[in-house]
């Protein structure tokens, strides 16, 4: 495990803000099954001598899914790079995309006692209840960042990450657009989704299907063209290959990710047609990758999710270890859209500015 960290005393009691949502919008009830309660768990409040935590005091072990995607880079960095600068001591855990690596790393972190937060990247929606019962009786602060689980609210201070229901309307209504290309009866669309369990891949999956049907899209999986490509670019490439094999009646392809949507753009393209007019392709994340693929038109639409949420994350549980329960059960990242119609110019200025 990774340790960095480092700033003088002064500095990080200047850090301590109040919560400024990096990219949240008010605060909502999480997608999961469970209903969160009205607020977050207090952690013991400080008795009125002690003095207020600053992230001087904050060890975190933050267990990350593993090294999938751009946006996963992106995301780590983020809490690599925050740790640093606000005086956090990290210790980094890689689950190698592994459910029971992240379990394992979970309990060695419930059993250190000089960690006090840990952070969450949840591979799955379950598999957790064990351990967040450990990290309660252990009195852990407990944050879930970009992933939400099925677990009960009560068990996490709160959830920092993506609508991803949301992301799926919006796919699937950029989809519709770009279908407008093609008559009625010709909006075959094909679904290459995340890893099986993941709450981007449930929800992104389950949003799409809630708004299909408004341009007449048959549902991916009744035409047998629905398949995992895990996250990854090779995997895709083969998925879309296969479907390309079944038929060529697709009109649309909806990537979970952007690393899915080249994939897919690599295979169409290896069949002798051409992405953005013969197949209309909509991917996830808005990477630099998948706003090289908007740019050239391979690509029509990207939808943004937001990977830089270390800032968030990081002031919501100095706020757990300072007592603090205003903060909601769920604090939505807000995000865009990005659309090849935009064209090359405005899309290149964009992509300028990014950070990922
Ligand atoms: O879309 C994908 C990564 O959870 C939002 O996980 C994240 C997803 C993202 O592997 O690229």
């Amino acid at each position: 495990m990774q340790k960095t960290g480092f700033l003088p005393r002064i500095a990080m009691a200047l850090a301590m803000t109040a919560l400024v949502g990096a990219c949240s919008s008010g605060a909502t009830t999480a997608p999961s099954a469970a209903a969160p309660s009205a607020a977050a768990p207090s952690a013991a409040a400080p008795s009125a001598a002690a003095a207020a935590k600053t992230f001087a005091d904050m060890t975190v072990g933050f267990i990350q899914t593993g090294s999938e995607s751009g946006w996963r880079a992106a995301n780590t960095a983020s809490f690599k790079e925050t740790a640093t600068q606000k005086g956090i001591t990290l210790k980094f855990y890689d689950a190698q995309n592994k459910l029971e690596n992240q379990v394992s790393a979970f309990h060695q972190f419930n059993q250190d006692p000089s960690v006090n937060v840990i952070i969450l990247a949840a591979l799955d929606v379950t598999g957790y209840d064990d351990v967040l019962k450990e990290a309660k009786a252990a009195g852990k602060v407990v944050v879930l960042e970009d992933r939400r689980i099925d677990a009960d609210p009560s068990m996490y201070y709160t959830y920092i990450g993506s609508d991803f229901i949301n992301e799926g309307h919006e796919g699937a209504a950029a989809m519709c657009d770009l279908l407008k290309a093609f008559p009625a009866d010709k909006h075959n669309v094909a679904e290459i989704s995340g890893a099986v369990g993941a709450s981007a891949a449930i929800d992104r999956a389950k949003g799409f299907r809630e708004k299909m049907g408004d341009c007449g899209i048959p549902d991916p999986t009744s035409l047998g063209l629905s398949q995992t490509g895990n996250w990854g670019v090779p995997e895709s490439k083969a998925v879309m290959e296969a479907f390309l094999k079944k038929t060529k009646n697709i009109q649309g392809v909806f990537a979970h990710n952007d690393e899915e949507a080249i994939g897919a753009i690599q295979a169409i393209k290896e069949a002798g047609l051409v992405p953005g007019k013969d197949i209309m392709v909509v991917g996830f994340d808005a990477t630099a990758d998948g706003f090289k693929s908007l740019i050239s038109g391979e690509m029509g639409a990207d939808i943004e999710c937001n990977p830089l949420l270390a800032p968030q994350v990081y002031d919501a549980a100095l706020k757990a270890l300072n007592g603090d329960t205003s903060l909601p059960k769920w604090v939505p990242s807000q995000e865009g859209a990005f659309f090849a119609a935009q064209g090359k110019d405005a899309l290149q200025a964009i992509l300028a500015t990014r950070k990922y």
